[in-house]
């Protein structure tokens, strides 16, 4: 058992731990950058340590600063959340050494997704389908070309040790071929430090769905079901629901069960994420496996009835999983908005500063996750996203009519946001039917207000 948890964040996901801590009895360890004195998970959490200046790199990354915070202040165990160290492998392996639990997967199984063809390769020995590619890296532009031929232009070329889009490259033909793989491989280098890329046949306009997963410590593996999150620009989501308007029971099953396979295949144990492109005739092929809590994990939530961050902490703390699959069933339909600090004017840039007015909405079935306040700052360091609107439903159509009662009834003064686009995208013919895919955003022209 854990009497005191450091969570290793900011924003609306530290106070969301915080809160699932505090209902499990436990006390509750808040780090901070100078930039984040005066922010809400400070003033939630029973003790704060500032760990370093605004930049992430010297703050929210800095592993010395934040040990020295846990060893002082006396936790068992640390919450990562997303983004930042939590899916460093060497940060869960520095917890482990220093006697502190990671609230999260063990560091093989992290290492293990973190290779994005590594795990590809894992996965599809476990019989997760994949897209046809390559079993490792291609280095020269010969092995390259061969492969492709084999493969079938168009080919996507992909950064190892990537994920989320960057040092992506399509390569329609072998013309295209040569220059594709100097770009994604200096890319990669840049982005991952390491020039290592493989290669993958291009799906066209699929649409992202992910399976969420909750493993415990003893080999019991379950699935909760599928969020739709086609609704994205840049690599950003923007949109994501459960569950997903083009997944039938029966898909639901083989996805779960192919989502099972992955996570077994590393010896997984915690919450995690199989994420899987589908094409229009209801084929599915992995992608990569998350091996965190997701931005977006309060959709499933809301549709399951689990509370994902609580569990987590229980499977942490050894204990085995409170659900069978046969208990995990599927009530109404839940949609997250994401609503990010940013300008639409400007491109949808980044608009820091601070908030004069917060109202948010409220009522049955609306959920506001949020790291600000009325008075609060968003410092420019960090993600633009400040807030999180989830809305649950007796079906879709009713999650859709409460998100646009509730984006209006949302009041955000001081700084822009991109309320006014969730609205359009509430209000698009397509949206509505449930037509989506991950060029959605482009197909409908939602950017052009
Ligand atoms: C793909 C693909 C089509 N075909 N792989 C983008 C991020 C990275 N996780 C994988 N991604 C994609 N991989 C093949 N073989 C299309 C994408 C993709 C995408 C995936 C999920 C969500 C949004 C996306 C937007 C553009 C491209």
């Amino acid at each position: 058992m854990f009497e005191k948890v450091l969570i290793a964040n900011r924003g609306e996901i530290a106070c969301r731990i915080i809160r699932a801590c505090r209902e499990l009895g436990l006390s509750t360890v808040a780090i901070y950058s100078e930039a984040d004195r005066d922010a809400l998970h400070v003033r939630l959490a029973d003790e704060a340590y500032c760990v370093g200046p605004g930049p992430s790199a010297r703050s929210y990354l800095n592993i010395p600063n934040i040990m020295s915070a846990a060893i002082l202040a006396g936790v068992d165990a640390i919450h990562p959340g997303y983004g930042y160290l939590s899916e460093q492998a060497h940060f869960a392996e520095i917890c482990e050494t220093h006697g502190i639990k990671f609230i999260g997967p063990a560091p093989h199984s992290i290492e293990q997704m973190g290779d994005k063809a590594a795990a590809r390769e894992t996965v599809r020995k476990a019989g997760v389908p994949v897209l046809p590619g390559t079993p490792g890296p291609v280095s020269t532009e010969e092995e390259a070309v061969e492969a492709a031929e084999e493969i079938g232009f168009p080919v996507l070329i992909k950064a190892a040790a990537g994920g989320g889009g960057k040092g992506m490259r399509i390569a329609r033909d072998r013309a295209e071929l040569g220059k594709a793989l100097v770009l994604s491989r200096s890319e990669a280098e840049s982005a991952f430090g390491s020039p290592h890329v493989y290669l993958e046949k291009l799906l066209e306009q699929p649409r992202h769905i992910e399976i969420q997963v909750l493993a415990d410590e003893f080999g019991n593996v379950i699935h909760l079901g599928e969020r739709e999150c086609s609704i994205q620009r840049r690599h950003q989501k923007l949109v994501e629901e459960a569950l997903s308007p083009a997944v039938t029971p029966t898909l639901r099953e083989k996805m779960g069960e192919a989502a099972i396979r992955a996570a077994a295949a590393v010896g997984y144990a915690n919450a995690g994420t199989v994420e899987f492109l589908v094409d229009g005739s209801g084929n599915f092929y992995f992608l990569e496996m998350n091996t965190r809590i997701q931005v977006e994990h309060p959709v499933t939530e809301a549709v399951t009835g689990v509370d994902l961050v609580k569990e987590q902490i229980l499977i942490a703390m050894g204990k085995p999983l409170a659900w069978r699959q046969e208990d995990i069933v599927w009530r109404g339909h839940a949609i997250e908005f994401r609503i990010n600090a940013e300008d639409p004017e400007r491109n949808f840039m980044p608009s820091p500063g601070r908030i004069t007015l917060l109202h948010p909405p409220g009522g049955p079935g609306v959920r506001f996750d949020s790291g600000a306040y009325s008075g609060s700052v968003i410092p420019p360091f960090y993600d633009p996203m400040f807030a999180k609107l989830i809305v649950h439903g007796k079906d879709r159509g009713e999650a859709i009519a409460r998100a646009r009662a509730a984006l209006r009834e949302l009041v955000v003064e001081g700084i822009k946001t991109n309320v006014a686009f969730h609205l359009r995208v509430l209000d698009d013919e397509e949206f509505q039917q449930g037509r989506l895919s991950t060029d959605f955003i482009e197909r409908r022209r939602l950017l052009s207000a």
